[in-house]
């Protein structure tokens, strides 16, 4: 064995007749507490964060590891966290199940994380959640938000069922009532309560229906503020002004969001 001591503190030893090599770079301090933030710097195992609150200046896409193991993308701003975004229609929601479970889209652009993700993202702690909506011009103000200081979402064996309360913002809630202790639905996998009704199917979408929704936000993009077919788009029904002719379930927004807080 040869030990070769370099400057800068970094010490590497070297296995002779073996791949295995061992180094300290610079005085980082890594563990395995999967909530550090590694840099090129550091060359622990610890490459996840649990959570994009971790580190609230951080704006853009990191990997998630949630406590109970799970592995995705999540596009972080603020400490906040991203379900999903839509804002130019370019990726396709109207989607199955299975896809719905996964998750879809790119994680910088619009994107769904998937509802198993999301399922263990929040599961046994403390979250509360935004949706950001933005109108087509001219509307004002175009943006508008509902926050909600509870937010859970369960795992397949109860359907994704939502927990959803406390709200305060400006956008109106269009989510306890009728959205609350609902399981998630997709066009496949009717769950909903209605019994005339396949609501995804027949809006177009997918969410925690009921039978069927004061919100559709994984409807159909319009590509403008007319929606062609009622409560098909991307609806929001209790936006405090009329916007849509007649009733605000045909209007489109231009952009939906939903983020998550748990820290
Ligand atoms: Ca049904």
């Amino acid at each position: 064995m040869h030990l070769l001591t370099l400057l800068f503190g970094v010490t590497l030893v070297f296995m002779v007749g073996s791949s295995q090599v061992s180094g300290h770079v610079n005085s980082a301090t890594c563990n395995s507490n999967e909530q550090m933030k590694c840099t090129m710097s550091c060359d622990c195992e610890a490459k996840y964060l649990t959570d994009c609150c971790v580190d609230p200046s951080f704006t853009g896409v990191i990997n998630i590891k949630t406590r109970e193991g799970k592995i995705f993308n999540a596009y972080c701003d603020q400490g906040w966290t991203y379900a999903f975004k839509r804002f130019d229609g370019s990726e396709d929601f109207y989607r199955t199940w299975v896809e719905y479970q996964h998750g879809f889209g790119k994680t910088d652009g619009e994107h769904f994380i998937g509802l198993d993700n999301l399922a263990s993202f929040v599961k046994g702690r403390k979250c509360k959640v935004r949706i950001d909506l933005k109108a087509w011009p001219p509307v004002s103000p175009a943006k508008r938000f509902a926050e909600y200081s509870i937010f859970n979402v369960a795992d397949e064996n109860d359907k994704y069922r939502l927990t959803i309360g406390g709200y305060s913002g400006t956008a109106g809630d269009s989510m306890i009532i009728p959205h609350n202790d609902q399981p998630f639905s997709t066009h496949d996998q009717d769950n909903d309560k209605s019994d005339t009704f396949n609501c995804a199917a027949h809006y177009k979408g997918a969410w925690w229906y009921n039978a069927c929704h004061h919100a559709n936000l994984f409807g159909s993009y319009a590509q403008g503020p007319n929606c062609p077919r009622n409560a098909e788009c991307v609806a929001w029904h209790d936006w405090p002004t009329l916007i849509g002719t007649p009733h605000n379930h045909m209007y489109s927004f231009k952009e939906a969001s939903m983020k998550i807080h748990c820290c």
